[in-house]
């Protein structure tokens, strides 16, 4: 990636993040740490890897992103608003009442949304036959999708990993937000789900590790991930929390959280 791009995906990240803080902090509460810790990957996607057209929404054959963390949703409307699918203002309703913005993904209700998501597994499940659609019409589509490493402790999630690589979806590219940690706490003290890669390359993938906050390596593994004959899952280390100290230090009580106004405020001064 050309030092430019990146600076300009790196000025991208903040911004959104600065978005989550606000309209997180704007209703008082909501999935702060999964949703700061999903931005590199979603930014990436957004503004360089898939091919969309925000004037189009709908385009036959474009690509598509499930977040099957769909209580990520904050995040990924931030990154829709910065891109032009929905209007910064429309952040400042989430979660109220007649929004276009529940806090959960819902394709019926906002612009730029390719599929419901809230119920863990189901996410990553459409995926695969969104996938395996896009190869039934042969329109050429890569499927995108986000899974939660909390997530991944739902049985459902390897069902659909089964189904992926038996049916050789090379069209498939997912992340796992690998965070360590889900909402009760640390993955480790509720069910252990390292060694993650190993996990999803016995289930037939092409895995991938990264740092989850390099957008460059990140760049680099959806390329490679492209030249495979099978899915790929590429594992984002990640920060819970990433961008704001206060936050990333909280643990996996940043899962759901309040904002108060001083808290902020003292938030979007460490993202200027
Ligand atoms: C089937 C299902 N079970 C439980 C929940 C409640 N729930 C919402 S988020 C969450 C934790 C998810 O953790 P993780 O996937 O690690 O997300 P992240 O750390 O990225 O926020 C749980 C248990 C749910 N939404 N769906
Ligand atoms: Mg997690």
């Amino acid at each position: 990636m050309k030092k430019e791009e990146l600076s300009l995906l790196e000025e991208k990240c903040r911004r959104v993040r600065r978005l989550i803080i606000k309209e997180i902090g704007h209703l008082g509460t909501g999935h702060v740490g999964g949703s700061l810790s999903e931005v590199e990957a979603l930014v990436l996607l957004y503004n360089k890897v898939m091919n969309i057209d925000v004037k189009n929404p709908k385009m036959e054959g474009r690509d598509r992103f499930v977040l099957s963390k769909g209580h990520g949703g904050p995040g990924l409307y931030a990154v829709l608003a910065e891109k032009g699918y929905i209007k910064e203002e429309d952040l400042y309703t989430l979660n109220q009442p007649n929004t276009k913005l529940p806090s959960h993904c819902d394709m019926n209700k906002t612009n730029g949304i390719d599929m419901t998501t809230g119920s863990l597994g189901q996410g990553i499940s459409c995926a695969v036959g969104m996938a395996m659609a896009s190869n039934i019409r042969k329109d050429g589509a890569y499927i995108y999708a986000m899974v939660g490493d909390g997530e991944c402790q739902e049985g459902q999630v390897w069902e659909s990993a089964l189904a992926a690589s038996s049916f050789k979806l090379n069209n498939l590219i997912a992340f796992v937000d690998f965070n360590k940690l889900q909402l009760d706490g640390p993955l480790t003290e509720i069910i252990e789900m390292s060694p993650m890669d190993k996990k999803w390359e016995s289930f037939g993938w092409n895995v991938i590790n990264v740092n989850g906050h390099s957008l460059e390596e990140i760049d680099s593994a959806i390329e490679a991930a492209k030249m495979q004959h099978k899915p790929t899952m590429i594992v984002l280390h990640t920060i819970k929390g990433k961008g704001v100290s206060f936050i990333e230090e909280m643990g996996f009580k940043n899962h759901s959280m309040s904002l108060t106004k001083e808290q902020i405020e003292k938030a979007l001064e460490e993202l200027k």
